[in-house]
């Protein structure tokens, strides 16, 4: 363990280190309580073996900061007394001020010894239940993160929209923020399952999002938003502009080239996307304008497939 020893007399301070180094722990020492409380809180200790009577900082002051700064962060320091002070007035003051343990002078080599096997279990165990804490911690970022994700496409899924949709919300309230909104489908998708598989669909469905991420600019949201159906937020974007974005898009997918014989022409795998804005004064919800872009998906349909309807 890593020891910080509080102790104003040289001679104690010397033989306390030297039974703690011999016992195989690592020594840090202070003359005094203001010293320690700074080596306290530059340096990682597991261990305070602290004198009572000290100048600048006396240990019970030592003992009570810890405690006080250690209420605000991650890990515990086990506090022992050693201490001329045999009352038992003091036994009970210090360990009320929160120290964990209480020796006295003259120090006892074989009692510190068996003490410091006490403080080693707790310390331990506190070291234990950080490392858990920590992982949980990441367990959570992590879990927080994949429930928001396609684990298809890797694109933004449902939940990560609704949470989205807030804070652009807010953004067109308060500030004006404009909006458009692309809502793409695969033509002829169900057949094209048919006839090649489920396997390919969902390679197809891959290759698709990636077009479309490659074709967006960093500040697009993009989402998975249905089985087949992918939602582009166009932050800043007026209704011509995110048609001629959609258009970029119909025709990159289309320049892929996946054969689809059902879809003919032209032969290959194509979309059909529908477009709405949202303006910086308008009482429409966000949902409002999903719901046009969906109208206007379908009027892309009706009209032939593979083409942006806005
Ligand atoms: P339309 O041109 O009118 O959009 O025709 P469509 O066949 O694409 O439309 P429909 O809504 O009838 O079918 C969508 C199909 O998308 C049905 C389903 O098999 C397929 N699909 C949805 N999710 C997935 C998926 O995760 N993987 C695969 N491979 N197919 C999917
Ligand atoms: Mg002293
Ligand atoms: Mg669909
Ligand atoms: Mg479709
Ligand atoms: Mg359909």
């Amino acid at each position: 363990m890593r020891v910080l020893i509080a102790e104003d007399d040289g001679v104690s301070r010397l033989i306390l280190e030297k039974a703690l180094r011999k016992s195989g722990h690592e020594c840090l020492a202070a003359r005094d309580g203001a010293e320690a409380w700074e080596l306290y809180r530059r340096e990682d200790v597991d261990v305070i073996i602290s004198d009572w009577m000290m100048p600048e900082m006396d240990g019970l002051e030592l003992c009570r900061r810890v405690r006080e700064h250690e209420s605000s962060r991650d890990g515990y320091t086990y506090f022992v007394f050693l201490t001329a002070l045999g009352e038992k007035e003091h036994l009970l003051e210090g360990i009320r001020s929160g120290a964990d343990d209480y020796l006295t002078k003259p120090l006892d080599r074989e009692e510190l010894q068996v003490r410091l096997i006490a403080a080693s279990r707790v310390t331990s165990l506190h070291r234990r239940l950080s490392e858990q804490k920590e992982q949980l911690r990441r367990l959570n970022l992590q879990l927080f993160a994949q429930a928001r994700r396609d684990p298809l496409t890797q694109l933004g899924n449902r939940l990560q929209l609704r949470e989205d949709i807030e804070a652009l919300r807010g953004k067109n309230r308060r500030y004006g923020h404009t909006f458009a909104a692309v809502m793409c489908d695969i033509d002829h998708f169900k057949p094209y399952n048919d006839l090649y598989g489920h396997l390919r669909g969902d390679e197809v469905l891959r290759a698709i999002a990636a077009t479309i991420a490659e074709n967006c600019r960093r500040e697009d949201l993009i989402y998975r938003y249905g089985g087949e159906e992918f939602l582009i937020i166009l932050p800043e974007q007026d209704l011509e502009s995110a048609v001629l974005v959609a258009g970029r898009l119909r025709g990159a997918v289309e320049r892929l080239g996946i054969p689809h014989r059902a879809n003919e022409p032209p032969g290959v795998v194509t979309i059909s996307a529908g477009v709405a804005a949202l303006e910086a004064d308008a009482e429409r919800e966000i949902e409002d304008l999903l719901r046009e872009a969906d109208a206007a998906l379908y009027r892309a349909k009706e009209a032939g497939r593979n083409r942006i309807a806005p």
